[in-house]
């Protein structure tokens, strides 16, 4: 196996490919992307140019959620991402879109109207996108409230989704009081051996963060 992952500790996409990684103690070489040889080289594979992004061999896979389903299926280990039922499946499929649409983007959009300079900013996107990270935050209140994980009683790709969305969500638009059992969610999740590898990873990191990083996590 050759397996090279093209990523950075801090990146919120790579934290669920990375997760999924650890949960099975797959072997993988870390290309960590910082400087402009790194770039270049991840754009020479994808000119999108984003990471996570998975070398295997000759083969190039993007997108985390792919990335994580290749991993499943070409490097089983004893944490199967997405269940072998066709109905378990789609739930875990729904739940990985919900938390990188609704959580993930929204809280993308907060982030980087923070680093724009002031005449850049985007008061009415950045209203929006607090919007639906409430509206988010509702609906899951009522769906993790009977379950230990994102999509039921087994942890999968929804965790690996959900764990880096909800982490960063809470630092620009907090969970708070409001929500309880999102944030007790949040808890379990962070305090799942993968995760808060990939947590630690990237505390020296947090000076990046353009709104400043809470000491709380
Ligand atoms: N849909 C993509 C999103 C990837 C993405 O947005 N990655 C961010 C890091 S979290 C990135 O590459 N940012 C660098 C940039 O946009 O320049 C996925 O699921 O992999």
């Amino acid at each position: 196996m050759s397996l090279t992952l093209y990523a950075h500790p801090f990146a919120a996409y790579c934290w669920k490919v990375l997760i999924a990684l650890y949960e099975n103690a797959t072997p993988f070489n870390y290309r960590l992307v910082e400087d402009e040889a790194g770039w270049a080289e991840l754009e020479s594979l994808w000119t999108i140019k984003k990471f996570p992004l998975l070398r295997d061999g000759e083969a190039t896979i993007v997108e985390s959620s792919i990335i994580v389903e290749y991993l499943m299926r070409r490097y089983p280990g004893p944490q199967r991402m997405i269940p072998t039922d066709d109905d378990s499946a789609l739930k875990v499929r729904f739940m990985d879109r919900l938390f990188d649409n609704y959580v993930m983007t929204p809280m993308q959009a907060l982030v980087s109207d923070r680093m724009r300079t002031q005449d850049e900013r985007d008061a009415k996107g950045v209203a929006d996108a607090r919007k639906v990270l409430d509206a988010a935050y509702g609906w899951l209140e009522r769906q993790v409230t009977q379950q230990e994980w994102a999509a039921g009683s087994t942890f999968s790709l929804a965790d690996c989704s959900a764990a880096p969305a909800l982490f960063y969500a809470d630092w620009v638009h907090p969970i708070g009081d409001r929500f309880p059992e999102v944030l007790a969610y949040r808890r379990r999740v962070l305090a799942r051996p993968s995760v808060t590898r990939v947590v630690d990873e990237a505390r020296p990191y947090r000076k990046l963060f353009p709104q400043g990083a809470p000491d709380r996590d």
